[in-house]
């Protein structure tokens, strides 16, 4: 399978966040994506291609032309206005009963944010568009006949909304490939009038709150996540049992808020259900947000998975025997990312006999 890589991500490098009370060094290090990217080359994958440019477009179509605008001239309309050079920090937000549009960049920043981890550099959206890029390219990959791809996006998309930043994502490469997908020419039997079916099934340990949001009324986009219980883990204010869509989208989304210590066995339990789900709902494609931040030793994560059952999540992935795009999300015990990233992939391309090499 071809990895699609930007070095562009390296833009984006912000230094401080604001975590569990103290200043820490952003979690979302340029060195996750190195590390992920010499893993993935020494399994010997496939090819490691650039990301082709699709434009702006396919970014419209999830995110509001507003919020897209806001994000492309944040740093320097912040700068500008007398902010701090080292990132655009929002420190207040517009929730219940506040709605104002301001116009202040600093007010901008909370209004077109959730929380205050999504912080903007200089380069944030050079490195964002070009990761949005990398999904893109890997699902056209697959549109175009490959058994799979992987896009190493960095930074992450998966709890982006259409109009909000937050959990290190601007845009949510998962939402822009699958939509993508559910729209490209090449599908279907060449019908285009025909929209694809497409399942999201998000593996990050966080639930994939913009994901979910964005697709919530579709019927056309089955989103999956699998995550720490919203009750005790971050993002806190989305992600139950009880969510199932909305309009036309009911019955299509689904999620599997667990517990703490969920084990390798338990894991396989509950990711054996959702693929049942997926294969009751006969996608044309397949989206994976790839997180491994159920990692035992994830900082961010409470999870108890083992190195050993990466390689098994993979093969259960490629059961499914649908086209599939691996879209790269979270994974923070920097030791292992590479090794646990590379294993799923492995796992998968085991069970099709290599073909995607
Ligand atoms: N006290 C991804 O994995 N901070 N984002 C959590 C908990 C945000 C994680 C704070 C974590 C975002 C893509
Ligand atoms: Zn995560």
């Amino acid at each position: 399978m071809h990895i699609v890589y930007s070095a562009a991500h390296e833009k984006h490098r912000p230094e401080l966040e604001f975590y569990e009370g103290e200043l820490k060094h952003y979690h979302d290090a340029p060195e996750r994506t190195h590390i992920v990217l010499e893993a993935v080359r020494a399994a010997n994958l496939g090819p490691v291609v650039l990301p082709h440019d699709f434009g702006i477009e396919p970014i419209l179509a999830v995110h509001t032309p507003d919020y897209v605008a806001y994000l492309q001239g944040a740093y320097r309309n912040w700068v500008d206005t007398g902010g701090i050079p080292a990132g655009v920090y929002p420190d207040s937000f517009p929730v219940r009963r506040m709605s104002r549009r301001p116009t202040r960049p600093s007010a901008l920043a909370g209004y077109y944010s959730f929380d205050i981890t999504a912080i903007i550099v200089e380069g944030t959206w050079d490195a964002a568009y070009q990761s949005a890029q990398c999904a893109v390219t890997a699902a056209a990959q697959v549109a175009s006949g490959q058994r799979a791809a992987f896009a190493l996006c960095r930074p992450p998309g998966h709890h982006a909304h259409a109009d909000l930043s937050g959990g290190y994502c601007f845009l949510n490469n998962a939402a822009i490939a699958a939509d993508w997908l559910c729209r490209s020419p090449e599908r279907g039997a060449g019908n285009m009038a025909v929209v694809n079916r497409v399942a999201v099934l998000d593996i990050d340990f966080h639930h994939g709150n913009g994901t979910q949001d964005i697709f919530y009324e579709r019927a056309d986009v089955l989103y999956l996540s699998i995550h720490g219980d919203p009750d005790r883990q971050y993002p806190y204010y989305l992600g139950g049992a009880d969510e199932s869509g909305a309009g036309e989208g009911v019955g299509y989304t689904v999620n599997y808020p667990l517990e703490a210590c969920v084990d390798d066995q338990r894991y396989m339990q509950v990711l054996g259900e959702a693929c049942q789900r997926v294969r009751q709902y006969m996608p044309a494609y397949l989206v994976i947000s790839l997180g491994v931040d159920t990692f035992v030793d994830d900082p961010l994560g409470d999870f108890a998975l083992t190195e050993a059952v990466y390689a098994r999540i993979g093969a259960c992935l490629a059961q499914l025997n649908l086209p599939t795009v691996f879209i790269m999300e979270g994974g923070y015990a920097v030791s292992q990312l590479g090794k646990n990233v590379a294993s799923v992939l492995t796992g998968f391309n085991d069970i099709n006999g290599n073909q995607g090499q």
